[in-house]
């Protein structure tokens, strides 16, 4: 039994990922007392939980590190064009070892609940261990894919062999060989895992509902010249980042995509192919705008697949014909396709054949049984909305932010919400956050954050608080911009319609990442339009 204890801080943090990490450091440096408090028991976030094989992360990692410091820059130096799990976990115990942030993090806690007193416009935290917290600011970087789904199939609970969530996948790793294994799922972590598992198993059965699109990684080891050209160059990479669409150093090609003759768009498609990755839905900038262009995409992107897969009857399966192409994250794989060639792989399709139920030694479909001694699902997650309506965040009047939710999230900027005062999100819903480069994002919401905490300060105001109106008009801003593309055609988790009865709305703002900061910039430059700046 744990025994409670209470404490005052200035700012606590939730989650010690990328994002908690850096709001420990920054807010420290402002002068700021600060708790972060991990469910984990180590630091990492999203890297500490999705171990699954080939969990690789879909940015390059010499974007996808710590920007603030040129030191950290300089000193670490990346293996791979595209880091795997274990070596972004390495990366961030080195940067809170040379930052000295351990001290500052609470790690197997679990924040529950968050309650605004009015009076004092403070936030009690209350944890699993008893804890009570008051703060002045609270910090959410709880991450927009950390919970977990775990589908409702029948009897699930009744399967007598081992059952992994790719998000929560054992510490020791999993050795398949010799074992028959099920995969459910076919989303990005599906489509890294599946390629490894096979190669162990002596029989993999793929589980797939929606065929998804899946890009080639090119991954690879960088070179000694290219990481020296790359340090050499940091400031202009990143600066090419902050003002992207992703946050990445990516151009798209100059021109339409319609606009350029069949042989240039082959070459284009052709180079960013090979370049690899998720920027092939950036080639043409109007890719994800125009179904005309997009189609031109996809048609590249089917005859790439085409070639690779033997059984046309597999091909078939596996070539989406749903959504257009990028409208759901595109995963990037090593040998996804060509492992359906494998004697030892099948292909299920769910919607041929629905799972009925899980029993003790397999899975039975409408059509076949299935017995496997090991059950992996690749499921997903309650996105963006998940992890923040699992802690009882209460604001003014006793209002519950699930509450407020329940049509979708309502946010300003994705930073803040009316009714919840000097309450901030990290990366949240109606900010572009998985459609960016998520370190520089979440490098970018500190700062802003940090900014507008230290501009309460100078001005001895006691808080900042979004007005309804200015969540009303960027719900309605953001809303705008989805419809004017090709994403709300897709049932994406950015949709929300991976978890039944959630409701359909676009969760993130489309506009590109170097537009939203120019939007954030001129709120703050404002003197903080859209929010009440509240005295003592
Ligand atoms: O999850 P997902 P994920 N029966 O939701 C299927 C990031 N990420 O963990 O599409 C059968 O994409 C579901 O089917 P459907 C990245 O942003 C990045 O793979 O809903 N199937 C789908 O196939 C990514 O987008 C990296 O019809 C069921 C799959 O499970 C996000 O995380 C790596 C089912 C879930 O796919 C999420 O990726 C990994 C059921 N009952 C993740 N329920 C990189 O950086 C669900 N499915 C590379």
């Amino acid at each position: 039994m744990s025994t409670a204890t209470s404490s005052r801080v200035d700012v606590v943090v939730v989650g010690a990922g990328f994002a908690g990490l850096y709001a420990l450091h920054k807010f420290r440096e402002q002068g700021h007392s600060v708790r972060v408090f991990e469910a984990a028991p180590e630091m990492g976030g999203t890297w500490y939980f999705n171990r699954y094989p080939g969990a690789r992360c879909d940015v390059e990692s010499l974007d996808y590190c710590y920007s603030f410091s040129d030191e950290l820059q300089q000193e670490w130096t990346w293996s791979e064009k595209y880091a795997s799990q274990a070596e972004i976990l390495e990366y961030i115990n080195w940067v809170a070892d040379k930052l000295d942030l351990r001290d500052g993090i609470t790690f197997n806690t679990r924040v529950l609940a968050t309650v605004l007193d009015e009076d004092t416009l403070t936030w009690t935290v209350t944890t699993d261990s008893g804890e009570v917290v008051t703060a002045r600011f609270v910090v959410l970087a709880t991450g927009p894919l950390s919970s977990p789904l775990t589908p409702d199939i029948p009897g699930l609970d009744t399967f007598a062999g081992d059952v992994y969530h790719t998000a929560h996948w054992p510490h020791g790793g999993v050795d398949f060989t010799g074992k028959r294994v099920a995969v459910i799922g076919t989303g990005s972590s599906g489509i890294q895992s599946i390629p490894l598992i096979a190669e162990q198993a002596v029989q993999l059965y793929v589980f797939q509902r929606t065929p998804n699109y899946s890009v080639p990684a090119g991954n690879r080891p960088l070179t000694a010249e290219e990481i020296t050209q790359a340090k050499a160059t940091y400031d202009e990479r990143r600066r090419m980042s902050w003002r992207s669409g992703g946050g990445s150093p990516h151009l798209a090609h100059p021109k339409l995509t319609m606009e350029v003759t069949p042989e240039e768009r082959e070459e284009a498609f052709e180079k960013r192919w090979q370049l690899g990755g998720v920027l092939f839905s950036k080639t043409f900038s109007d890719q994800m705008i125009d179904f005309e262009a997009n189609e031109e995409a996809r048609k590249f992107y089917e005859r790439k697949i085409r070639a690779v897969i033997e059984d046309p009857e597999v091909a078939e399966l596996l070539i989406p014909n749903d959504h257009p192409i990028g409208t759901k994250r595109i995963c990037t794989d090593t040998n996804y396709f060509q492992t359906f060639n494998r004697p030892n792989v099948e292909l299920i399709s769910v919607r041929k054949t629905p799972i009925e139920a899980v029993e003790a030694t397999g899975i039975v479909t409408s059509q076949a049984r299935y017995d496997v001694d090991a059950l992996v699902l690749a499921t997903g997650f309650d996105a963006m909305t998940g992890t923040l309506a699992k802690i009882d965040i209460v604001g003014r009047g006793g209002q519950r932010l699930v509450d407020d939710w329940t049509d979708g999230p309502r946010t300003y900027l994705g930073l803040g919400v009316d009714g919840f005062p000097n309450l901030f999100l990290v990366s949240g819903p109606g900010s572009p956050a998985v459609l960016a480069n998520m370190v520089l994002h979440a490098e970018a919401h500190i700062n802003w954050i940090a900014d507008a905490i230290g501009y309460l300060d100078q001005r001895e105001l006691a808080a900042i608080e979004a007005t309804t109106d200015a969540v009303d008009n960027w719900i309605a801003e953001c809303n705008r911009r989805a419809d004017a593309t090709l994403f709300p055609r897709a049932n994406s988790w950015y949709m929300g319609a991976n978890v039944p009865g959630k409701p359909r709305v676009f969760m993130l703002f489309i506009g590109g990442f170097g537009a939203y900061l120019d939007i954030c910039s001129e709120v703050a430059d404002a003197g903080y339009k859209g929010f009440d700046l509240i005295a003592r």
